[in-house]
């Protein structure tokens, strides 16, 4: 029997660890700045134990806000040369250094949650992060929809997902001529057999070189990316997000015009990506309009996103049936799983939670089986960045932030 007072201590640790004052990092090393949907869970984790900490995690992350509405993906507070590409590579154009991208809106998720933990005292600070909230979701709308709603993602590292085999087919596409040699970081920290490929990271590079060679202007950009694809991941958490944003919106009587069509266009949007061959959600690249025929983790953030599907139910209960330790990110019955490399196979907390509390806000069988799996791999190999789905090693970084939080919050 797994001492759950221990668990719980090691998971408040590990959050005071990586606390950097006012905002938290993944995991020491591997990667030393804020990342925005790190910082949100690491928010939901925070408000376990200390309300004013995790509204202090929000507020700072809405400090790198651009003037277009855009919340980066990274904000280099202090530079620290053990992460590459650092905020000299991005020429992010925001109030303080920072990268040219954004990641899965996590936040408005979280904020609602924490502010209906405590309403009073919660209130004065959700009322000044909405309006910020508003515009980035906005923003969202503006520059990442497709014709049918969906919410692309513009480089591998915006969905969260950077090595996924949705992305092969679209960055094959691209000759990262003129990317010049760099030196990576993240392999000298942790087993290169568990990270990206040099051909993917190629590829990344010359992603952020494009934006940064016309100051990250979103009309112009969106002219000249070869890599534009409609994400699950995206698109269904920008829909859960927005309509949590919704629901707080009207709590706290904020002016909420426009949000309701707006979650009509996510759900079309959302409903676009159901591919008739997979019988599942799926990615679709919006260059050629190909899928790519990817049952993944980010396919079953559909019940979160208020969306049911009898079908992709059934591929869950399938990729479940073959695994112990969580959703894999990949298929494990497809050829490209490899159950210890990143996204293509790894099972991760925080797509544990997103899924799981989906499935049980729609009362799905399975949201318990998610939830048991995720504690089970935590209580027996700790507090990992990822884990291998079908033995529970642990695998990346260690003493990682989402983990703890999510432990916290969800699985414990
Ligand atoms: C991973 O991504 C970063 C780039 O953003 C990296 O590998 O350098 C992903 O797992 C991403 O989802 C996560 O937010 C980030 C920090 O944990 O690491």
């Amino acid at each position: 029997m797994a001492d759950y007072d221990a668990l719980d201590a090691e998971a408040r640790r590990i959050l005071h660890l990586n606390d950097r004052g006012g905002y938290t990092v993944p995991t020491d090393g591997l990667y030393p700045y804020q990342w925005n949907w790190d910082s949100a869970f690491a928010a939901f984790g925070f408000a376990q134990f200390d309300l004013d900490r995790a509204w202090v995690e929000l507020e700072t992350l809405m400090t790198g806000q651009w003037a277009s509405g855009m919340v980066p993906h990274i904000l280099f507070h202090q530079v620290d040369d053990r992460y590459f590409p650092g905020p000299d590579v991005w020429q992010g154009v925001g109030p303080i250094p920072s990268s040219g991208i954004t990641q899965p809106a996590v936040a408005a998720i979280f904020a609602r949650l924490i502010y209906e933990q405590a309403p009073e005292e919660s209130r004065d600070r959700v009322m000044a992060l909405w309006p910020k909230l508003r515009a980035w979701h906005r923003w969202f709308m503006d520059w990442r929809t497709d014709d049918a709603g969906a919410i692309c993602v513009t480089h591998p590292w915006e969905a969260g997902r950077d090595n996924t085999p949705e992305w092969d087919a679209p960055l094959k596409r691209i000759d990262p001529q003129g990317v010049g040699e760099y030196t990576r970081r993240d392999t000298s920290h942790v087993d290169p057999a568990m990270r990206p490929t040099k051909f993917d990271y190629d590829r990344y590079i010359w992603l952020v070189n494009l934006g940064a060679s016309v100051g990250w202007d979103d009309a112009k950009l969106k002219a000249i990316n070869p890599f534009r694809v409609a994400d699950p991941t995206m698109t269904f958490i920008l829909l859960r997000a927005h309509r949590d944003l919704l629901a707080l919106g009207e709590a706290l009587g904020c002016d909420t015009a426009g949000i309701a069509d707006e979650i009509a266009v996510l759900e079309a949007g959302a409903r676009s990506l159901w591919n008739p061959e997979l019988r599942c959600f799926d990615a679709r690249d919006v260059v050629t309009g190909d899928w790519a025929g990817c049952v993944s983790s980010a396919s079953f953030l559909c019940w979160g996103a208020g969306i049911d599907d009898a079908e992709t139910a059934a591929h869950l209960d399938r990729v479940m049936a073959k695994v112990q330790y969580g959703v894999p990110s990949h298929d494990p019955e497809s050829p490209r799983f490899e159950p210890k490399r990143y996204w293509r196979g790894p099972s991760w907390a925080i797509m544990n939670y997103l899924i799981g509390s989906g499935l049980a806000a729609m009362g799905k069988p399975q949201a318990d089986m998610v939830r048991d799996h995720t504690r089970a791999a935590i209580e027996h190999h700790g507090f990992a960045e990822y884990f291998d789905p079908l033995t529970g090693d642990p695998a990346g970084g260690s003493t990682f932030t989402w983990t703890a939080a999510v432990w916290l919050g969800w699985a414990s």
